[in-house]
């Protein structure tokens, strides 16, 4: 992952607040979620909220990856047992 992700964290067009044990980019996957040829970039903060662990989601367009139209979700978005659920910890 090259630093303009990681620093994307911290900008106003990312959903979410970077603390210091989020974890942020702790893994990260390259996944085609909409099938449109391009690779989504999937970025776990197994930290995030007291280790409950959440999941980022930057969309890939003809110009390259952008935080524009990021989005996040946890553990209790997906009605996972929350409580130290680490989701974004590792990635198959
Ligand atoms: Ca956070
Ligand atoms: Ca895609």
């Amino acid at each position: 992952m090259g630093p303009g992700l990681t620093y994307a964290h911290w900008l106003g067009t990312v959903p979410g607040v970077a603390e210091n044990n989020d974890r942020f980019g702790a893994a990260a996957k390259l996944v085609d979620t909409n099938a449109d040829g391009r690779a989504e970039v999937i970025v776990g903060a197994p930290g995030e909220n007291a280790d409950a662990g959440s999941v980022w989601v930057f969309k890939s367009t003809s110009s390259g990856v952008t935080p524009t139209g990021s989005f996040t979700f946890g553990a209790g978005t997906l009605g996972m047992v929350s409580t130290r659920a680490q989701l974004g910890s590792t990635f198959n």
